[in-house]
């Protein structure tokens, strides 16, 4: 199912397990008092990483012991890209990967809300008695230390803890989590992976660093000049790890290969623009149209200018078989 679909209306996403189904809303509009007992977390939890699934833990924790659902507030556009278009902000995780890590955590529901400037110009006051008490009927709010909400970012949590006593909800605060003594946040991912350092972002978003896209037709050089065919994609998410050679996992319709990819403008050759290349390994399917998602594990080497073609085809040699040594 795509998330086009997905995102209509109200939906559901199974579980990996298929145990649990979790219930995704489009926009706060939809909710009128029909959660159970809700538990709450607000955030943008771009990139799900280990800070937030430690989050996420408690919020589950605290709705089971409560006897409600864990639920997750969060907004599509990023708000930053509404309130503060000039900054450059790529984003970790698409809105369709968010939605799948968070139902592989088993989360009860998740309200995906439209960010609008008009939602962002609303008094944290109004944000809260609306939404979190009117429509939510919230039991507990779990946030993090430094989350900001409502217009000019006013809403802190100490606003929070004061509407929580007058309005009869409970607050919770989580500090950031460190990692081999480094703070984990979204932002340290990004420039991570913008460095290519893949083995590192893993450490802290809790899997390797993942990007989706449909297989299109590149410049058939590939298969027929190199013996190494290639899907190129055409990338979902707003940022692809630095140029180079990377040992990665393919997963296509639900099945797993090992592979290499090349991200890069092919030296060699003079490409005009950047491609995300993948050669899966052992295999010779026709898969153009077709959806692919990228696991990267470890970088192998810079992209490099060949003199000839047999150089650089010997140098793919050796990068499958570090590749196949890796994976
Ligand atoms: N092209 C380059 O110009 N320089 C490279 O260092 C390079 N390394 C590659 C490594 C692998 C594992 C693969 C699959 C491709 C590589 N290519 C490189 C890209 C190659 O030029 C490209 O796949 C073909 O031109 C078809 O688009
Ligand atoms: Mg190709």
């Amino acid at each position: 199912m795509g998330l086009k679909h997905i995102l209509k209306a109200k939906h559901w996403l199974r579980t990996e397990s298929c145990s649990k189904v979790m219930v995704i809303y489009r926009d706060l509009e939809q909710i009128n008092r029909n959660l159970i007992r809700p538990v709450v977390t607000i955030g943008n939890f771009d990139g799900v990483h280990r800070g937030h699934q430690q989050l996420f833990q408690l919020l589950k924790d605290r709705a089971q012991a409560l006897g409600g659902q864990a639920v997750v507030i969060t907004f599509d556009p990023h708000p930053i890209k509404i309130m503060q278009p000039e900054r450059q902000l790529p984003l970790l995780t698409t809105t369709e990967q968010k939605l799948r890590l968070l139902a592989a955590l088993e989360l009860d529901v998740v309200i995906v809300h439209p960010f609008s400037r008009e939602f962002g110009a609303l008094p944290a006051r109004d944000f809260v008695q609306h939404y979190l008490v009117d429509r939510l009927g919230v039991l507990e709010v779990i946030i993090g230390h430094d989350y900001r909400f409502g217009r000019n970012r006013e809403g802190n949590i100490n606003l929070l803890r004061q509407l929580g006593a007058e309005k009869g909800f409970r607050v919770r605060v989580v500090d950031a989590i460190r990692i081999d003594d480094t703070v984990v946040s979204s932002t340290l991912i990004r420039q991570l992976i913008k460095a290519g350092e893949v083995k590192r972002a893993q450490v802290f978003l809790g899997r390797p660093y993942e990007v989706t896209g449909e297989v299109i037709h590149g410049y058939g050089r590939g298969s027929r000049l190199l013996g190494y065919p290639t899907a190129n994609l055409k990338v979902d998410n707003e940022l692809l790890p630095a140029t180079g050679i990377y040992a990665v996992r393919a997963t296509l319709a639900g099945k797993t290969y090992d592979a290499v990819a090349n991200i890069g403008v092919c030296p060699t050759f003079g490409n005009q623009e950047l491609t995300l290349e993948v050669h899966i390994l052992d295999f010779q399917e026709d898969i153009y149209g077709q959806r692919l998602a990228v696991e990267f594990v470890a970088r192998l080497r810079e992209e490099r200018r060949f003199n000839d073609v047999a150089a650089l085809v010997a140098q793919i040699e050796r990068d499958v078989a570090a590749a196949r040594q890796i994976l």
